[in-house]
């Protein structure tokens, strides 16, 4: 069995409640539904999410060993961490970064990723399926 970590930065503990209008009403739990509806038997999906920076980058570095890929959605630390950029850069497999907004037509500042650099792919604005879409492009990068 491969494990896919889909990891969840700040706010995103709030799905759901937070701006609905720009997240929806789905929530986390439903998140992790629809990656485990999405990946397969051979895999299963580890979500985590965290509002501190090194908590990240802390489950990153342990997923070096134990996972096949990760989809990450950094919340605001997208804009800003060049350390989860740096610790990406230390996980050979593939990584797909994931917004679930169309962040280009929002503010300026959330125009720029430093997560893009090291990123695979990047989803933005599929809403909650753009989870499912980065797993189901995981499982067929590492093969059944
Ligand atoms: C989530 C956030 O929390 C924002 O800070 C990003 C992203 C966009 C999203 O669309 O999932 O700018």
């Amino acid at each position: 069995m491969k494990t896919i970590l889909v990891l969840n930065g700040p706010n995103l503990n709030l799905l759901g409640k937070r701006q609905p209008q720009i997240y929806g009403h789905e929530t986390l739990e439903d998140v992790a539904r629809l990656c485990r509806d999405a990946c397969g038997s051979g895999f299963s999906i580890d979500l985590q999410q965290s509002n501190h920076e090194g908590q990240l980058i802390d489950w990153i570095h342990a997923a070096r060993e134990t996972t096949c890929g990760i989809v990450i959605n950094p919340g605001a630390l997208t804009h800003t961490s060049i350390a989860i950029l740096d610790a990406l850069n230390t996980y050979d497999p593939p990584v797909i970064e994931v917004h679930i907004s169309q962040v280009h037509k929002r503010e300026a500042f959330r125009h720029h990723s430093f997560v893009s650099l090291r990123a695979d792919a990047v989803i933005a604005g599929l809403g909650l399926e753009g989870y499912a879409a980065a797993v189901r492009r995981i499982v067929s990068l590492v093969g059944e």
